[in-house]
């Protein structure tokens, strides 16, 4: 009854405060895994991004920009919920309780038309959305399913793009007299990495900068990372290698050859065939799978600038908020890793752009730190509306106008709860500030703590260290005040909900076949 209450109240007020008309539209566009440092505009050295620089240009960079839980369906569900985890009911890859409120509902009830295109992985339907075309779990990426609520269909074509024609479907039906808070989730560039063929080639004649950790050897570091399987020279599979089966295999016996993970590969190299091993194996296969990851954010690039054509087109880019951002970041070779997870700085950091005509300061680099539950309370205050009591977010408008509050936080808090889970990586979580980070492994009783002033790469654990005792003291003190503060009682430190994100599509939506034949995709 209390929700309800308040509910009415945010709402009701908001109305009174914002009026019906003039309202912004609000679009918000986020990619899967698309790491902040593989944007120009984030000082990428990998590639180039003139779509998303023209975005950042013309609106606020926040430099830094946080997950609260370095995986997707958690992300999601945060994003959706301005809340953490623990409160949200999604720690890992479980069912999402649509009933509870979300940003989506308060800006519909409050005037908005809603929309959700894309990947959702949340397991149920979505709620608070006036219209929603999802791909069911992960998606693929050519010919991909689609559900909506009266049905399946599989569109031909890439992903990316498909995703970006529904938007647009979207964007040239509304009503007109409403505006719009349109949700366009990419799949891309989540693994398994198939580019499309515009770009397949893009990067395959280029020799790639490697990251400077790529050969990190984890020394004064935790058993986390040393046990972890999400590293790029051990545990890249033939199929996220792209290497082609040999005729004839099929079933299990295709499924097993591509989940293998090469420790030798045939390449031809000058008109010769070549085996490449050890060293020289290993670059190869940072080149390999940085080659398909590139391309993949290409065609997010390409797409982002299709999406701002349009505003531009139909006069609705002055009065259209535009958020770009990814449900977390991605390790592109960094600590000698793929994926994400770790509190580590590639993994949660989040890209997150906004442009806001006449509101937002426009070529802004924004230092102040910013995390995932801002999100709905944002979107909120850019409607108009309160941030509800519940959220735990608050509003990033000021910062968009670049004037953090005085009491603005310098610290956040980070749990990961997927363990035992992918890639045997260990649970965990910690405390971040401007200057430093500590992290608690807590089913192993191993800490890290990193300066990130002197050590912006995160190689010095330095929790052992009689020289940064005391900084090791304030930090768990304020981890501990943070867990506190954001309500964490340990819900899900032992045991996990069951997954149920990764079913397959209801009501007759049929699993499409992917270049290889898979509906449902690796984490
Ligand atoms: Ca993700």
């Amino acid at each position: 009854m209390k929700t309800l209450l308040t509910w009415a109240a945010i709402v009701g007020g908001a109305i009174t405060l914002a009026g019906a008309q003039g309202r912004p539209n609000i679009l918000f566009i986020m990619s899967d895994d698309h790491a902040a440092h593989a944007i120009g505009a984030y000082g990428s050295r990998v590639n180039r991004t003139p779509n998303l620089d023209r975005l950042a240009a013309s609106g606020v960079r926040f430099a830094n920009c946080f997950c609260v839980n370095s995986i997707c369906s958690p992300s999601r569900a945060t994003i959706l919920t301005g809340k953490y985890s623990h409160l949200n009911g999604v720690p890992t890859f479980n069912r999402f309780d649509g009933s509870q409120p979300t940003v989506a509902k308060y800006l519909q009830v409050a005037g908005y038309y809603t929309g959700m295109i894309g990947k959702w992985h949340l397991g149920s339907d979505p709620t608070g959305f006036d219209q929603w075309t999802i791909l069911p779990g992960q998606g693929v990426y050519y010919n991909p399913a689609f559900l909506t609520p009266k049905g399946g269909r599989v569109i031909q074509g890439y992903v990316t793009d498909i995703i970006t024609d529904l938007a647009i479907d979207f964007l040239n039906n509304r009503p007109k007299d409403k505006p719009f808070f349109l949700m366009c989730h990419h799949k891309a560039p989540h693994r398994p990495w198939d580019p499309d063929e515009r770009h397949r080639a893009m990067f395959a004649g280029t020799q790639i900068p490697e990251p400077p950790t790529l050969r990190d050897d984890y020394a004064t570091r935790t058993d986390a990372i040393r046990e972890c399987t999400q590293k790029v020279f051990k545990d890249l599979t033939r199929r996220d290698l792209k290497l082609e089966p040999p005729a004839g295999l099929s079933g299990s016996a295709l499924k097993e050859w591509l989940s293998t993970k090469p420790a030798e590969v045939q390449i031809e190299l000058d008109g010769k065939i070549q085996t490449l091993t050890g060293d020289a194996l290993n670059a190869w296969k940072y080149q390999r799978y940085l080659q398909d990851y590139l391309a993949c954010v290409q065609s997010i690039d390409d797409n982002v600038g299709r999406l701002l054509d349009w505003l531009d087109r139909n006069g609705l880019a002055s009065n259209t908020v535009v958020i770009y951002t990814s449900d977390q970041g991605f390790f592109l070779g960094d600590h000698g890793l793929y994926d994400k997870r770790f509190m580590y700085e590639a993994s949660v950091r989040m890209p997150f752009l906004v442009r806001w005509p006449g509101m937002a300061k426009a070529g802004l680099v924004q230092e102040a730190m910013a995390i995932n539950p801002d999100f709905a309370p944002t979107f909120m205050d850019i409607a108009g509306l309160k941030t509800p009591g519940d959220m735990q977010g608050r509003s990033l408008a000021p910062l968009l106008k670049g004037e953090p509050p005085a009491d603005w936080r310098t610290s956040y808090y980070y749990r990961y709860y997927h363990d035992p889970g992918d890639h045997n990586t260990r649970a965990h979580y910690g405390v971040r500030t401007e200057t430093h980070k500590l992290i608690y492994f807590w089913k192993i009783k191993q800490w890290e703590c990193y300066d990130l002033v002197h050590d912006p790469d995160e190689l010095h654990n330095l929790v052992d260290d009689p020289a940064h005792a005391a900084v090791v003291a304030q930090l768990k003190r304020e981890l501990y005040r943070l867990k506190k503060e954001v309500q964490d009682n340990d819900e899900f430190a032992d045991k996990q909900p069951p997954p149920g994100v990764d079913g397959q599509p209801r009501k007759g939506g049929k699993p499409a076949a992917g270049p290889r034949g898979e509906q449902q995709q690796p984490r």
